[in-house]
């Protein structure tokens, strides 16, 4: 053990930090969509550590991500998105451990619940620095776009297919956000009163602008995404309350958040992929 010891701190002396930026990227990337198994995928990343942890070998990066899934019947999307994130962030050289945050029936879906909730159970586990929220059909196009915290919250979700490649809107907030530990705690959180689908990723940046912070984008040819095609979800119709719970968005931030999610944890799986972590939400519906 002893030995073992040595020989570890031996490692990490001879180890040097990271650059700035990885000599391996590609640049823009055609994105691969095809189906792909659980299996095949531990194989092709057999240097994957237990609970979904992959880390360059050469080298020390700067920052550990946290990349959080929130996760409710889409089994597929989440290997096909696991096989372009893989390779994207190992040419990033991340240090990258993958959480699923599965809702468990009956509930629904709610987002902004699930996402606190990753952010605490990872919390748990160690001390991560940044955390990357991300939606479970996106597949990045361009590997410039640097999965990595700065001084303000990111929007990483600026240009998707399904919109022409351009932001919908001035303040969408949605599909893929980073935000070191200290932002996401000065925030609060995400809201947990959104439950099915719209809303809460607006609120989510009144959050982050009533804070002071900005919303760091990358420009629209980096920060572009393909969104894998699927059907409006089965217990995740849209909230006909989201527009009147948007209004108070500021007022409740301080009461109401990341410091007040209630569920329960009914399973962790420490598996080759990710860490999965099955949870009941609680919420009024
Ligand atoms: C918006 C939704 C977002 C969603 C985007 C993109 C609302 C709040 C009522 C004004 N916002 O309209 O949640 O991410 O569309 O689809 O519905």
């Amino acid at each position: 053990e002893i030995l073992g010891l040595v020989s570890g701190l031996g490692q990490v002396n001879a180890s040097k930090f990271c650059p700035e930026k990885s000599a391996s990227l590609l640049g823009p990337l055609s994105g691969l969509h095809d189906d792909i198994s659980k299996e095949e995928l531990i194989k092709l990343f057999p240097e994957m550590e237990k609970g979904g942890r992959l880390r360059p070998k050469g080298c020390v990066p700067g920052q550990r991500l946290a990349v959080i899934f929130p996760y409710r019947n889409r089994h597929s999307h989440l290997h096909i998105v696991l096989n372009n994130l893989l390779p994207f962030l190992s040419r990033q050289q991340a240090d990258v451990t993958f959480f699923v945050i599965e809702q468990n029936p009956p509930s629904t879906f709610n987002r902004g619940a699930l996402l606190n909730i990753g952010f605490l159970e990872a919390e748990k586990m160690a001390r991560f620095d940044c955390f990357i929220f991300h939606d479970v059909d996106l597949i990045p196009l361009n590997d410039n776009n640097l999965y990595r915290c700065g001084p303000n919250p990111r929007h990483f979700a600026v240009a998707m297919n399904k919109y022409n490649f351009t932001l919908p809107y001035s303040g969408y907030c949605g599909g893929v956000v980073g935000m070191t530990r200290d932002q996401y705690l000065t925030i609060n959180g995400n809201s947990n009163l959104y439950v099915g689908w719209g809303g809460e990723d607006d609120d989510l940046l009144f959050r982050i602008k009533h804070k002071q912070f900005s919303l760091a984008r990358y420009d629209l040819k980096t920060a572009s995404y393909d969104m894998i095609k699927h059907k409006r979800d089965q217990g995740n119709d849209a909230n006909p309350l989201r527009k009147i719970i948007l209004k108070s968005a500021t007022k409740r931030q301080a009461i109401e958040g990341l410091n007040t999610v209630k569920y329960q944890v009914n399973n962790i799986t420490f598996d080759h992929l990710y860490t999965w972590i099955a949870v009941s939400v609680n919420t009024t519906d």
